[in-house]
């Protein structure tokens, strides 16, 4: 089954806004099984964010990934890798359809709120940089037959 990567940034944590994103994932009715709050080390915003490693903005976007607790979640569903990247909304929250994570409450590119995996291996690579194989859970939603033929 399909898993991403999604974790809500510093901005997203300090701006109550925790219970709201986690609510749209639900709601859609993808599947939690992984859930963490933390502070993020150096050393892992900086593996995290490694194919940005030469843009000017890493560096900043470093020190703004360690500098509050995040939430690390993974998610579980058909098509979740896609469809969580739509939820989460273009990059650019000024450019992020309203309806979008990043539309409702961003303005700005560098407190956009909330990181999403952008294709199967970038997930399944982010996945294990931020969970241990003990901290993911294979469970089923009592709900399942009224969400999927
Ligand atoms: P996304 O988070 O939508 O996958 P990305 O992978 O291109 O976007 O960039 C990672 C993060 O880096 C992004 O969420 C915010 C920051 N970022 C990207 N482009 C930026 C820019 N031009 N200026 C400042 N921050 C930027
Ligand atoms: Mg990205």
């Amino acid at each position: 089954m399909e898993r991403t990567f999604i974790m809500i940034k510093p901005d997203g944590v300090q701006r109550n806004l925790v219970g709201e994103i986690i609510r749209r994932f639900e709601s859609k009715g993808f599947t939690l099984v992984g859930l963490k709050m933390l502070s993020v080390s150096r050393e892992l915003a900086q593996k995290h964010y490694d194919v940005h490693r030469e843009r000017p903005f890493f560096k900043g976007l470093v020190e703004f990934i360690i500098s509050s607790p995040v939430v690390a979640m993974v998610w579980e569903g058909d098509g979740v890798i896609a469809s969580a990247r739509k939820i989460i909304g273009a990059t650019n929250p000024l450019n992020s359809e309203p309806g979008t994570i990043r539309g409702d409450y961003g303005i700005t590119v560098g407190r956009n709120l909330i990181h999403g995996s952008d294709a199967l291996e970038t997930a399944q690579t982010e996945i294990s940089l931020w969970f241990t194989p003990e901290e993911l859970l294979s469970w089923e939603l009592v709900t399942k037959p009224w969400l999927v033929e």
